[in-house]
């Protein structure tokens, strides 16, 4: 049985929650669902970092004790993750009994083994980022990290012999043992590895700070809030002897054992870090080194993921522009907002927040394409089938495009057919390996593409109007439409998991969510029932006045479009600069031949002529839409500066230009007037 242990960073109990941290949490939370998809068996824990000078701060400012703020504060995190549909097993907190222990066991370890060695120690110290700095480390004489202001400090301290470790970890990353995703990370992760690696100063006198776990070898020292954090992900899962502990305050909830293994040795090995990329050299180059020292396997994976921006800055408490994400919860619901956060950001990468680009995914994805397909299938369900799923007539062919539609279903989970892509998406991935490389937004985008193009069977099959001259034709269509449908929700569980369960519902599926083993073309009985229903999601229009990005103002009523009479609102989505759309080379094409390309039922092959640019071969996704003789001698619009790329083994070297209709024909860009071919638009 293969496992997956996901575990997010544990969140500062400093400061209320914010998107960021609804972020990391959603992100795991998906991973981990995907990969119970996968029939894995899945583990996922989460939490808070109470101790510390923030904290300690934090509590300071409120005039309460620091046991008294972080009781309170770990609430709103432990009340957040189920209300944003996130299912963690557990939540571990640090100032809990069970973790102390660890880490104080660890800390006598690594004194008894002599891989901590007291020192004493002066450099620039920065309370935001609670590290010392080296002079040269300093950005304008602040914290680099932070941009605060750092202090002179001159102390003795317990440092952890963590440069012994360097070459160790290096080889960790370089064998894959490590695997750090995105890639790039591994490598700046071995940038970072270049440089010698320092020891780690693992202690604070407790004159400076007390809030934190005492040193077992030294009383007058509290534990380096990060030594103590990241050793979480071994007491969730019942390392360094917490595992009898775990047992007596989890119960069921504790993580358990298989195969004679105890639980730790059962998890461990499975483990997936997700965490933000400004916590990567902790997580990669502190945390695998402590392991080392202890005799433990450093951690197999790692997703590093981008940050949330607000006018291209990060969003962060320190800067007060963070977004609540309960308000937005409040405002659309989780469904949406668990939508927009995995598949408006790519893993890995940033992407600016606002509430324009929340509302318009919500619109466009869940609205348009997966509401509209649901309930236009329903609605021919039932009123033209009785309200039931029709029975598959015999003898009668799928149309092409629906043949397309199924092939893209079972290649999705993993089925071995045949399934090209399209020019709307010239790349689809079965879901096991973009999950596997942990590219959800991938997965997401791929499943839309699933339901777009079920989109495009109703529009073209047009079951609503056969259905009156040819019931089987629509029998046939609307049958394979609802197992499309059932298809594109299970694999969208992991995103927006009620609304996928009410998906299924809705179409008359009462099996449940299936691991993709289980999911099957052609399952869902004949004769089921499917229920009326209204709308799955509303469609919204920011209110007069909202500011985009801020929910201070959430409390306010949503307000689903009433008329086509509204005045529009101007939302440009990742909107270019001039240069950038200058850098496009766009021309006027002749075409001078067209014809099919073998085993394609997509592809036409164009031989366009761009007058002082020469010839160029463009193969079109348009055999659909497009027959050579209604290309052959025209004028058409030209992306000339493409990157070429081979498609069935030809090179294609450019793009044509096309406008998709409402109905989802595709119907080619051409030029009004006389304009030469190779004239420059622009
Ligand atoms: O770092 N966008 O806790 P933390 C995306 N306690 N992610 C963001 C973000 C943003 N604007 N701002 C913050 C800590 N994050 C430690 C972790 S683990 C042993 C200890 C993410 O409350 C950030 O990248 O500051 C990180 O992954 C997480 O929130 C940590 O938040």
């Amino acid at each position: 049985m293969t496992r997956f242990y996901a575990t997010t960073p544990i969140y500062y109990a400093n400061g209320k929650p914010h998107i960021g941290h609804a972020y990391c949490t959603t992100v795991a939370d998906a991973a981990t669902r995907y990969h119970q998809l996968l029939g894995e068996q899945t583990y996922f824990c989460t939490g808070t970092d109470e101790h510390g000078q923030k904290v300690q701060e934090a509590a300071d400012q409120r005039g309460i004790s620091p046991q008294q703020h972080v009781d309170e504060l770990q609430a709103t995190f432990r009340e957040l993750w189920p209300a944003l549909h996130t299912a963690p097993d557990q939540f571990i907190r640090t100032t809990e009994p069970r973790h102390e222990g660890v880490v104080q066991r660890a800390l006598q370890q690594l004194w008894d083994d002599k891989l901590i060695e007291k020192r004493s120690f002066s450099g620039w110290y920065s309370t935001s980022a609670e590290r010392f700095w080296t002079e040269k480390d300093l950005v304008d004489g602040r914290c680099p990290d932070t941009g605060q202001a750092v202090v002179w400090l001159e102390e003795a301290n317990y440092f952890f012999l963590m440069s012994r470790f360097q070459q160790p970890l290096i080889d960790a990353i370089e064998s894959g043992r490590m695997r750090i995703l995105p890639a790039n990370r591994a490598n700046e992760v071995l940038g970072f590895l270049r440089e010698p690696l320092l020891d780690l100063c693992i202690s604070r006198p407790k004159s400076r700070l007390s809030w934190g776990i005492e040193l077992p070898f030294d009383a007058d020292f509290v534990t380096y809030v990060w030594f103590d954090a990241l050793l979480n992900y071994v007491t969730a899962i019942g390392g360094y002897g917490a595992e009898a502990e775990n047992a007596a305050v989890l119960g069921d909830g504790a993580a358990s054992g298989a195969d004679g293994l105890s639980s730790f040795e059962t998890w461990w090995p499975k483990v997936c870090h997700f965490l933000g990329k400004d916590i990567l050299t902790t997580h990669a180059v502190y945390w695998p080194t402590m392991l080392m020292a202890l005799g433990l396997a450093p951690p197999r994976q790692y997703c590093v993921t981008g940050w949330w921006l607000m006018d291209d800055t990060k969003m962060s408490k320190s800067l007060g522009n963070v977004v609540d994400p309960l308000g937005l919860k409040d405002k659309y619901g989780p469904e949406v907002l668990r939508w927009f956060l995995l598949r408006e950001m790519a893993v890995g990468q940033d992407a600016n927040f606002s509430e324009a680009a929340l509302v318009k995914r919500n619109n466009t994805d869940l609205a348009n394409d997966l509401g509209n397909l649901v309930q236009r299938t329903a609605a021919i369900v039932d009123q033209h089938f009785g309200g039931q799923v029709p029975t598959l007539p015999e003898g009668r062919a799928l149309s092409p495009l629906l043949q397309s539609a199924q092939a893209l279903g079972r290649y999705l989970i993993g089925e071995d057919v045949p399934f090209e892509a399209t020019a709307s998406a010239q790349q689809v991935w079965p879901v096991d390996k973009t999950v596997d490389e942990l590219k959800l937004h991938v997965t997401l985008a791929d499943v839309m593409t699933l339901v777009q193009r079920l989109n495009q069977v109703l529009a073209q099959d047009q079951p609503f109007k056969t259905v009156k001259t040819d019931k089987d034709a629509a029998a046939v269509t609307i049958y394979h439409c609802l197992e499309g449908i059932r298809f594109a929700a299970n694999l969208l569980w992991p995103a927006i998991p009620e609304t996928a369960e009410a998906i299924l519902t809705r179409i008359g599926w009462s099996g449940g969510i299936l691991p993709l083993s289980k999911l099957t073309w052609g399952d869902l009985p004949a004769g089921a029932k499917v229920p009326k229903g209204g709308a799955l999601f509303p469609r919204y229009k920011l209110e007069d006045g909202a500011d985009a990005g801020k929910t201070a103002d959430a409390k306010q009523k949503h307000a689903p479009i009433a008329t086509q009479q509204d005045a529009p609102e101007v939302h440009i989505d990742n909107p270019i600069d001039y240069a950038q759309f200058m850098a496009l080379d766009l021309r006027v094409g002749e075409v001078l031949s067209a014809e099919p390309v073998k085993k394609s039922k997509k592809l036409l092959r164009l031989q366009v002529s761009l007058g002082e640019l020469g010839m160029r071969q463009i193969l079109a996704g348009v055999a659909e839409h497009l027959t050579p003789a209604q290309l052959i001698g025209t004028k058409i619009q030209v992306l000339a500066n493409l990157q070429p790329r081979k498609l069935m083994g030809m090179w294609s070297q450019g793009m044509m230009m096309l406008a998709e209709t409402a109905d989802g024909a595709l119907v080619p860009m051409r030029p009004d007037g006389d304009a030469p071919a190779g004239s420059k638009i622009a």
